[in-house]
């Protein structure tokens, strides 16, 4: 199914943008569905779009070389190849009338289709997948998303095998036939663009609930999945119901059918997808029952469950006019999920869970060779830029639009940005300017933020004065240069901060409150506050306020002094991190010079104050003791020593544990609570700790420990548990009970498809010796299935990732073995090849030797012929 590319694949810009030639007033689908194809007719009617000068532009149809094209007509007539031109993959009909019906008839093969982009067959049942540019893979469209249309759709098939059939909208009629097919009706009263396109046909099971919204519509919800996953639903539709509501009470906005639609899906490229009332899932995001499931699991199903019912506002109601206004729905949408789950649970927590995917993976997007703009200028394959970068930092984006505009102003601006957009397709220059609009700001040079790439850096110096009682700050931003963008202008960057007294006591300032947002503009900037009795110690950046690496020469003592008193519980972990950070990065280099490893007492210190601090709350309490991952000292280096950060973290967390075996111990068993699961943010946070304490037991390699774990891995009643007592012991010394336990595991969880994803990332991450091997046998073992993006991510993206020294050995096994997987599945599934090649794609960050294997990787793969355009782009781009 891979497109492949034999020329260079062309650049699309956004400077290129043209309004369509023809709009679509309606769009009316019938499918014939059968196993070994589907057949697809479409009736669309067309009128000239006014906006446009040329009334000679052509009708311009996007394609794809998948389908096969049966009949075209216009009003009835026929055409003939005469009548039409077919450019590359587009259909382009000229000398039209104002206003007519096209009507199309194409036959796919869903059955074949392993890209999983358009209609499809996940586990014997159809499903579809548009976004971005899937619905040219069912016929041929429009397929841009400022061509909006109501659509009406009729879905044909076997009544036995495919009793459910699904689309968008309402359901309005349906029917027999004598041959055992049956028939079901959709209309969707809302237009919208070809992306939010959604079939389902399949043998599925439902729960169903109801919501009555604010202004008084009942609302059906149904939550599809197959008999076997029927029981795991109830923690989404508890999500569902949750979103729903809180989207009425912190947005004002309601639910606007009388039904909505959730099916979960074995067989998908990413997490879901916001199809107008009928979201399709990646089971991952959607399946949760505490024997299956870890509780950060069900963290994410309410969160992606409301990140998908979030964009029925911002997104569908109001979409994008172009692909390159991505983060328009992505960014927003983000943000709205996060402050959704922040109310749901710990703001403070979740939070520091952001920024810290935010520090490791988009900050290291940003410094490499796919580095792009927030709205990018240019793509070859808008698939590539689903990114943490249009994703994360647009959200960062939309939240310093709320920390600079404030709560209620914030509000203004997103209604007046739904009242002004409704139905429309728009940019994020119009989201911004509401926001203009309310508060009266000029948002100029904030808009850098969505064209500008790269992580800005922010140097700041503090100068107290005794005599005048003045204290200023001194700040420099700067931006790398990004492969598109040599020079940057400077940032619109809001810093929240406070002033800490000598008791760790927050100063109030002149505005009369404890944090301010200083708002720096230029390269060099000073702020000056005045009636400072003492030298303060400043906190800044307080919350994360904005994706910057901001910089202050705080010493251990002042980051211990903030670690215990700053007011903001973000900042608090913060100063943990950055201390544990220093005190890595010395040893990283004392271990690159040969000299002997001793970890600094300061670290143990400020751990073990932490654990007496009963006033923390526990999950923080576990954040703060976590270690910086590996991914993170990864990203602050200038160049990556694997083998250094492996072995100084593994030293660190050793002697952590052994220095502090007695706390950990005590609060081990402090947090084993007798009672049975419960899922309540207490009980995970409990858990959290519990866990963490028996990581860092499992880590001093005492076989007392292990014992402790093994009983946590036979009582447990809940897979929080018994999958983190499973995975220690999987990665400890103790091979023979490592082996034991993972088989047990596997003969009980065979049969859960997520569960076992699991014990393959558990394998796949496991550092020990030859850890390839372990991994390439598992590709061969029945609860493997390389057609299956699940399965992909839990083993080879997993190996790739989180095991350093199996990945990365010297003698370039691990960049073979990716490469290899990469070259079958550019055929097979290019979304997904595509992004297993990030690790590859930062090459130019290791020692010279890793560069060489890793770079002769990438070129082999160049080198293997017919690539698909998502590979092409990345590669190129990695390799210019
Ligand atoms: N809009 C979805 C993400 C998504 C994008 C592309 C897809 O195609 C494979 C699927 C899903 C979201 O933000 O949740
Ligand atoms: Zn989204």
């Amino acid at each position: 199914m891979s497109q492949s590319v034999t020329e260079q694949p062309s650049v699309i810009y956004l400077k290129d943008y043209q309004t369509p030639a023809f709009l679509v007033e309606s769009t009316a689908l019938r499918f014939e569905l059968e196993e070994e194809q589907a057949l697809v007719r479409s009736q669309v009617q067309y009128t000239r779009n006014p906006d446009s000068a040329d009334r000679l532009r052509p009708l311009i149809l996007d394609g794809h070389e998948s389908l096969e094209l049966h009949r075209l007509s216009i009003d009835g007539e026929v055409l003939n190849e005469q009548d039409y031109r077919r450019q590359g993959e587009q259909l382009i009909i000229s000398e039209l009338p104002d206003s007519f019906v096209l009507e199309c008839v194409t036959r796919i093969e869903p059955q074949n289709n392993t890209a999983l982009e358009g209609l499809y067959k996940s586990d014997g049942m159809f499903c579809t997948q548009c976004e971005a540019e899937g619905f040219r893979r069912i016929t041929f469209y429009q397929d841009r998303p400022d061509v909006m249309a109501v659509f009406e759709t009729t879905v044909v098939a076997d009544k036995q095998s495919y009793p459910v059939l699904l689309s968008n909208g309402n359901n309005v009629d349906s029917g027999e036939e004598d041959d055992g097919r049956h028939w079901v009706r959709w209309q969707d009263p809302f237009p919208k663009p070809a992306y939010l396109f959604a079939l389902v046909a399949g043998n599925l099971e439902f729960i169903e609930d109801q919501y009555t919204t604010a202004s008084g519509r009942d609302v059906v919800l149904r939550i599809f999945a197959e008999a076997k996953d029927l029981d795991k639903l109830d923690h989404a539709m508890l999500s569902l119901k949750r979103s729903m509501q809180w989207d009425e009470q912190v947005y004002g906005r309601e639910y606007d059918l009388d039904i909505f639609m959730v099916v979960a899906v074995d067989f998908f490229n990413m997490g879901a997808m916001e199809n107008k009332g009928l979201n399709i899932f990646n089971t991952s995001c959607v399946l949760a029952h505490p024997e299956t499931t870890v509780d950060t699991g069900f963290q994410r199903v309410e969160g992606v469950v409301g990140h998908e019912y979030f964009h029925n506002w911002s997104g569908n109601r109001v979409t994008c006019r172009d692909w390159f206004q991505l983060s328009l729905k992505e960014g927003f949408t983000v943000f709205r999920d996060a402050e959704f789950s922040a109310d749901m649970n710990s703001r403070t927590v979740k939070r520091i869970e952001d920024v810290t995917l935010l520090r490791t993976a988009q900050f290291a997007e940003d410094s490499g060779p796919m580095a792009h703009a927030v709205r990018p200028a240019s793509f070859i394959e808008i698939s590539n830029f689903y990114t943490l970068t249009v994703y994360e930092k647009g959200a960062e984006i939309v939240r310093m639009l709320h920390t600079l505009l404030g709560e209620h102003k914030f509000r203004q601006g997103s209604d007046l940005y739904f009242k002004r957009h409704d139905g429309q397709a728009v940019t994020t220059d119009d989201f911004v300017q509401a926001m203009a609009d309310v508060s009266g700001r000029d948002m100029t040079r904030f808009k850098l933020w969505y064209s500008q790439a790269g992580t800005p850096r922010v140097a700041v110096s503090g100068e107290y004065d005794a005599a005048s009682q003045r204290y200023t700050l001194h700040m420099r931003q700067s931006c790398s240069p990004t492969p598109e963008m040599e020079t940057k202008q400077p940032f619109l960057i809001p810093v929240a901060m406070g002033l800490l007294d000598q008791h760790g006591r927050d100063i109030t300032l002149a505005s009369g409150n404890t944090t301010e947002v200083l708002e720096l503009v230029s390269t060099e900037q000073s702020f000056v506050f005045e009636n400072i009795p003492v030298e303060p110690v400043p906190s800044l950046l307080r919350g994360f306020s904005a994706p910057v690496k901001l910089s202050f020469p705080y010493d251990q003592e002042q980051l211990v002094f903030l670690m215990q008193h700053d007011s903001d519980g973000f900042n608090r972990w913060d100063a943990a991190q950055q201390l544990a950070v220093s005190i890595l990065q010395k040893l990283i280099t004392d271990y690159q010079q040969g000299s002997p490893l001793v970890l600094d007492n300061a670290l143990i210190d400020a751990y073990r104050l932490v654990m007496s601090d009963v006033s923390l709350d526990k999950a923080m309490v576990a954040k703060v003791l976590s270690l910086p991952s590996e991914a993170y000292l990864s990203e602050l280096s200038d160049e990556i020593d694997v083998d250094a950060i492996y072995q100084v973290r593994k030293f660190v967390r050793q002697t952590l544990a052994k220095a502090l075996e007695s706390e950990f111990l005590s609060l081990y068993q402090s947090n084993c609570s007798g009672d049975s699961y419960s899922p309540d943010a207490a009980s995970v946070a409990r858990r959290s700790l519990k866990n963490l304490a028996l990581s860092y037991l499992m880590a001093t390699e005492r076989t007392e420990y292990l014992a402790l774990a093994r009983d946590q891995f036979a009582q447990a009643d809940n897979m929080t548990d018994s999958q983190a007592a499973l995975s220690l012991v999987a990665h400890s010394v103790h091979e023979q009970a490592a082996d034991e336990l993972l088989e047990q595991f596997y003969q009980r969880w065979q049969n859960e498809s997520l569960v076992v994803n699991q014990w393959l990332a558990i394998q796949a991450a496991n550092t020990r010796e030859a850890g390839l091997q372990r991994v390439e046998k598992l590709l061969t073992h029945p609860a493997y299935d390389a057609s299956n993006p699940n399965k992909i991510r839990s083993l080879v993206a997993v190996f790739c990732a989180q095991n350093l020294p199996n990945f990365h050995n010297l003698d370039g096994s691990g960049y073979r073995f990716l490469a290899d997987q990469i070259i079958v599945l550019n055929k097979q599934n290019p979304q997904i090849a595509s992004r297993l090649l990030t690790p590859l794609t930062r090459w130019k960050q290791y020692s010279e030797a890793r560069q060489s294997l890793m770079k002769a990787e990438l070129e082999r793969i160049g080198n293997s012929g017919d690539l698909s355009k998502d590979v092409y782009e990345v590669l190129s781009k990695s390799l210019a």
